[in-house]
């Protein structure tokens, strides 16, 4: 005790100031960082569609040039995804799944903190193109051949592709940290089915991320190639392919709808049983629903795409895989539902 005593000593109040914050490995506190960041970006995403509602508003508005309306239109659609959604996303995996399994920390925790920091550079990178005033307009799903030099010769992509592959990576490390704790790090006793079903859908986005995250990563660096030393990935007039960008970002983009929901339905499996005072019904379909969805979400890329000419056969298949959705999402609606029958609710705040 009284070596322990003295060890404590020697560093006083770690947990203070500004400092700690900066230096952070500890779980809640990354995530309280990650949830404060979504808060700030959901402010700035806001306001940017706050703008393009009014220029919207009244016919023949001249509030915003049509350049600075697609510039907008751009860096809204990017905010949202990477800069609001998936950290509140990340700020609830931190704070609640090591509470959740048992666990002291995730399993890596200088990882989760660099994780974080990558994040806020990626952020930073993207929105300091608007100091610059050349801030990305191409579109946020970045379609060829918008992006190459010739439509876009100011290094307006590039900050867009830098501030995606910072975001990448940082978000491939965080899926990385969480897909290990949860499988490595559950108390004793606490088998697979046993787990909660936020920590549940915390694994399979992890696993989404790990799959999804590589192909837009390598996709927005073979755009820089392009635009940087002249390779040939996606420009017609040289023989590269435009729609090769759209697979690439698609076979991402639809995954990652999942990345931003599956989370959210985890909490709302988690708040209804809790407000009905009755057991979730039907864990095992919570959980089996939302891996299938996790699954299917890599079939139906595609629909994104019914416009450049795939064929009849495609269509059809991206088509009806798309619809199969549907079907492990009622499944989850109508166990909510369940969950709610006969139950005493309460409408707290929280509910
Ligand atoms: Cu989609």
């Amino acid at each position: 005790m009284a070596v322990r005593a003295e060890r404590l000593a020697a560093h006083p109040a770690p947990y203070a100031g500004l400092w700690s914050w900066l230096t952070t490995v500890d779980h809640k506190r990354i995530g309280i960082l990650y949830g404060v960041s979504a808060l700030i970006f959901f402010v700035i995403g806001g306001l940017q569609a706050l703008l393009m509602r009014l220029q919207l508003a009244v016919p023949d508005n001249r509030l915003v040039d049509p350049d600075t309306f697609n510039a907008l239109f751009t860096m809204h659609g990017t905010t949202m995804v990477f800069l609001v959604i998936m950290p509140m996303s990340a700020a609830f995996f931190n704070y609640v799944v090591p509470l959740q399994i048992g666990a002291r920390d995730v399993a890596f925790p200088r990882l989760n903190a660099f994780s974080y920091w990558a994040f806020l550079a990626g952020a930073i990178m993207l929105n300091i193109s608007f100091l610059t005033g050349q801030v990305p307009d191409m579109g946020w799903f970045a379609y060829a051949n918008l992006t190459g030099r010739a439509y876009s010769p100011t290094p307006a992509v590039d900050y867009w592709i830098l501030g995606l592959q910072l975001l990448g990576v940082a978000s491939m490390a965080a899926a990385i940290n969480f897909f290990v704790t949860i499988v490595n790090m559950r108390a004793p006793g606490m088998t697979l089915m046993r787990m909660p079903v936020f920590t549940w859908m915390t694994l399979v986005t992890a696993v989404l991320i790990l799959l999804a995250f590589p192909v837009i990563t390598v996709g927005v660096t073979i755009l820089l190639f392009d635009r940087l030393i002249g390779t040939n990935f996606f420009l017609v007039a040289k023989g590269g392919d435009p729609i090769l960008w759209q697979h690439l970002f698609w076979v991402f983009g639809h995954p990652e709808v999942y990345i931003l929901i599956l989370p959210a339905m985890g909490i709302v499996s988690e708040v209804l049983p809790t407000f009905s005072r009755k057991p979730l019904f039907g864990y095992p379909f919570v959980v089996y629903s939302g891996i299938a969805i996790g699954f299917l979400s890599f079939g139906v890329w595609a629909h994104h795409m019914f416009a450049v000419g795939m064929g009849p056969i495609a269509d059809a298949i991206f088509a009806v895989n798309t619809m199969l959705i549907a079907i492990p999402t009622g499944v989850k609606i109508f166990i909510w539902i369940g969950t709610r029958w006969g139950g005493s609710i309460r409408f707290t705040t929280a509910m």
